[in-house]
């Protein structure tokens, strides 16, 4: 981008063009940025140009908070969290800087005065798809909080080309195409070509003696890329603090052999700068469930390295000798993808900078901190000690190294416990052999924690159940919380005005203040202007379906939503079997008077996950059904969302009247939509899983619709030799409703189609939905009586938004900072 230097406004104000925030400031930056960088002059102007012209305009107000926050931690040194993450959900920036920077209303009505709807170039904008669900978005709230709450932070990552893939609905299935975020270019990021690091892949290590007679490594490796920063501005809530989402892009270590080229292998060379870009090339769509491929492999160590260099860069900077790296730095494993952190600093400070073990270990040992996001067995990430030692023979030595050390004292520890050694080892012997990377995240790690207390809970009672007992002190729990900004202020407005003529401002970065909502709780003018907030937010996303899915919902109607990755273990099909339960109830009783519905359905399966794109076919085929069926008509209706993203929860949250929150209880990590749904006034109906546990107990279980199996019951009925036979058998609703999808009703008559999903249930139902069935079915009909009466449901509605408070990212980094990372606000002045 061509820069220019006229600052100042001739004749005008005094403000600057590139920092000024008034209107004026903002009508003229605008203008200059679209004449001068997007080359266009406004009658001409395309909404692409109209949109870049904007982001460059905020841009520079970010860059400007962006040097002051360099400035001031140059000169403070403090100590810093770094964040490493293998995904990033941010969604779009603009709507959301312009809001923290609050210059919203003065940049509406600059752009208003050109004839100009601000809305419609925020709506303009494609969101960077860096993640696939909850752990990615996680990361995006942390990094909001963390610049609002002044934390010195950096968070690493990868800048994927190709993000999460383009959910199409074609024929009710789901189809996959490439998601190209960059096509138009991307205004908010900053390119470092001086920002780069060697990236070594493969070949053999050799030791030797060196002149001194010390023992040294040289890694010879087969190839060597680079890795180069890509820099995002992130901006905190009311302050100047803006932090850095530094994420790297893989290029050839020369961008063309020129060797090569004259030798006439110009494709070769070509090739080998393809080929070496291909590491950040796309992001692999699995949530949760692992899948040991070797790129990813090459991706996590990829991002890995790139990020300790520059750590290790800035440390030099600081004129601190390395052993006192982790005094500098702490940094956060978002689960295991960034586990190999742990042997690639021991090999930095080993093989670099000719630290002893001893040393190195203990500097390893005090930087790193792992959070673990799953219990599911199946999620978590091993890789086959061939595919290790190909790629990363040297950390493979490494961590024999640690290995070797650390079971010596398991050893010392337990001497009559043969079997805990081979527990605890991280590598998993039973062949094939692996290396199992939430034991390497375990043992170089001081802190391990959770993402919910019931998660902890069962952490330190299963899968990580050894090391719990070995080190209990470094076990803790972080329950998740989300960005107030973004899905409250940014995505509700109504919600935002009304709460701060109620409150006042102060809640926006101190959501405990929302309990001030209490006493209006029963208050019927009070309670009439949250319906209107809540009908407004119904009505425009009923535009949205309408633009989305050519179909048309009615506001009036209980929106009952579910948005979420596809999982079995989430059950989306538990809903559909409510569904069709209601649609049997009207078939059977068409004079039946019930609540009208409109469920909502959204989420993405992985390409690969058979089961979750056979969910996906059922809902639409559910929704092909019942949407034109006359007998059901305005009372049912079924929608699924394509391509649910960031940008369109920030449509679906505030519009809901329900949220489903219906995993089988112990499989939720967390939950974090959960929340997003409860800050908006949403109801929930959920099982005692995730966070699900803490949300009822703060807004109190009369304001929550609680059903099914807790934790403890789903594992004894698993181990029971649970019969789904037998509740089907025993249930004659589910018995119709199982049948109706088995004989092909849904199916144009196919009887094959939906059997997959109908043999699992009846003959393993491993996620127990028979089980939750009957007491599903309850709850949804006590949630039909509560919505009959309305000031009952709006005061329930009141009372979830004033008890919420503690499900704001800002709390969940307040106790990070606090109890692991043992940092401090650096507050930040304009310069
Ligand atoms: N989660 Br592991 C993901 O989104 N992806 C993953 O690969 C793994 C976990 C989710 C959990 O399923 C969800 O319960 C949690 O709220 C979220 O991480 C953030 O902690």
């Amino acid at each position: 981008m061509t820069k220019h230097n006229n600052t100042t406004k001739p004749g005008g104000n005094g403000e600057s063009i590139r920092t000024g925030m008034s209107e004026e400031a903002i009508r003229l930056a605008f203008l200059d940025n679209l004449f001068y960088v997007q080359g266009r002059f406004l009658e001409v102007a395309s909404l692409d140009d109209k949109y870049k012209a904007l982001a460059y305009t905020v841009r520079d107000r970010l860059l400007h908070r962006w040097v002051s926050t360099i400035r001031t931690y140059q000169q403070a040194n403090p100590r810093t969290v770094c964040y490493l993450s293998a995904e990033y959900l941010p969604g779009p920036f603009m709507g959301l800087n312009l809001l923290n920077m609050g210059i919203e209303e003065p940049t509406r009505k600059a752009l208003q005065s050109l004839g100009i709807d601000l809305e419609s170039l925020i709506a303009y904008e494609q969101e960077p798809g860096l993640g696939n669900g909850g752990l990615g978005r996680l990361a995006a709230c942390f990094m909001d909080s963390l610049a609002t709450l002044q934390i010195p932070a950096t968070s690493y990552g990868i800048r994927y080309e190709f993000g999460i893939f383009q959910q199409d609905i074609r024929n009710g299935e789901q189809v996959e195409t490439t998601d190209n975020w960059l096509h138009y270019g991307n205004p908010w990021e900053v390119r470092r070509p001086q920002i780069s690091y060697d990236v070594k892949i493969g070949g053999h290590t050799e030791h030797y003696t060196n002149e001194q007679g010390l023992h040294r490594v040289r890694w010879v490796p087969h190839e060597t890329f680079r890795g180069v920063a890509i820099d995002t501005p992130i901006l905190g809530h009311d302050v100047n603090t803006v932090n850095l989402m530094r994420l790297w892009r893989a290029e050839a270590a020369e961008a063309l052999d020129f060797h090569a080229f004259n030798e006439g292998d110009y494709y070769g060379a070509v090739l080998r700068e393809v080929r070496s870009e291909t590491i950040s090339k796309v992001l692999y769509p699995n949530d949760a469930p692992e899948i040991g491929k070797r790129l990813r492999l090459l991706q996590q160590h990829f991002f890995v390295t790139c990020s300790l260099q520059d750590m290790m860069r800035v440390h030099r900077t600081t004129g601190m000798p390395i052993e006192r790296f982790h005094e500098k730095f702490t940094v956060q494993l978002n689960d295991t993808h960034p586990a190999i952190a742990v042997a690639e600093l021991m090999r930095l400070l080993l093989d670099n900078h000719h630290l002893d073990w001893d040393t190195a270990w203990h500097v390893t040992r005090h930087t790193f901190a792992y959070t673990n996001h799953t219990l599911l067995p199946e999620a978590l990430e091993k890789w086959p000690i061939p595919l290790f030692q190909s790629l990363l023979p040297r950390h493979l030595e490494i961590i024999y190294e640690i290995n070797s050390r650390f079971l010596d004292e398991v050893r010392q520890r337990y001497p009559f416990d043969p079997d805990r050694a081979q527990r605890l080892s991280i590598i998993d012997e039973t062949l094939p052999r692996h290396v199992r990377m939430a034991h390497l995240a375990c043992i170089g790690s001081f802190a391990i924690n959770g993402v919910a207390e019931l998660h902890s809970q069962l952490l330190k009672e299963t899968v990580l159940r050894d090391f719990y007992e070995l080190w209990p002190e470094k076990f803790q729990n972080k329950t998740n919380g989300v960005t107030p900004r973004r899905f409250m202020l940014l995505s509700n407005p109504g919600l935002g005005s009304l709460l701060n003529e109620t409150l006042g401002h102060g809640w926006e970065t101190d959501l405990e203040q929302l309990r001030g909502l209490e006493a209006h709780a029963d208050d019927p003018a009070f309670q009439e202007r949250w319906r209107q907030v809540k009908r407004q937010r119904k009505e425009a996303l009923a535009g949205e379906v309408h633009k989305l899915c050519g179909i048309d919902i009615t506001p009036t109607s209980l929106y009952d939503v579910q948005v979420k990755r596809i999982h079995e273990y989430k059950r989306q099909h538990l809903n559909l079997l409510h569904i069709i339960t209601l649609y049997n109830r009207i078939k059977r009783n068409p004079a039946l008077d019930i609540v009208p519905r409109t469920f909502i359905f959204g989420g993405k399966s992985a390409p690969g996950y058979a089961m979750a794109k056979l969910i996906i076919r059922l809902i639409n085929a559910v929704a092909e059904m019942v949407n034109r069926d006359r007998d059901v008509a305005g009372r049912l209706k079924v929608v699924f969302l394509p391509n649910f993203s960031v940008k369109l929860g920030q449509w679906v949250y505030p519009a809901a009247d329900i949220s489903q929150q219906i995993s089988t209880a112990g499989k939720e990590a967390s939950g974090t939509g959960n929340m997003k749904f409860s800050m908006n006034g949403a109801l929930t109906i959920g099982t005692l899983d995730g966070a699900n546990v803490e949300i009822r107990e703060d807004v109190g279980a009369e304001n929550f619709f609680l059903f099914g199996l807790d934790a403890d019951a789903v594992s004894h009925t698993l181990a029971n030799g649970y019969r789904p036979w037998d509740y089907y058998n025993a249930n004659q609703e589910l018995k119709d409703v199982i049948d109706l999808i088995a004989s092909g009703f849904f199916a144009h008559g196919d009887r094959s189609l939906f059997q997959p999903l109908v043999d699992h249930l009846l003959q393993h139902d491993s996620y127990l939905l028979l089980a939750d069935y009957a007491d599903y079915i309850a709850c949804q009909d006590q949630v039909s009586a509560a919505y009959r009466d309305p000031q009952r449901w709006t005061r329930m509605s009141i009372l979830n938004v004033a008890r919420i408070g503690k499900f704001s990212s800002d709390r969940t980094i307040a106790e990070y900072c606090r109890d692991i990372w043992k940092v401090q606000p650096v507050p930040v002045k304009l310069d």
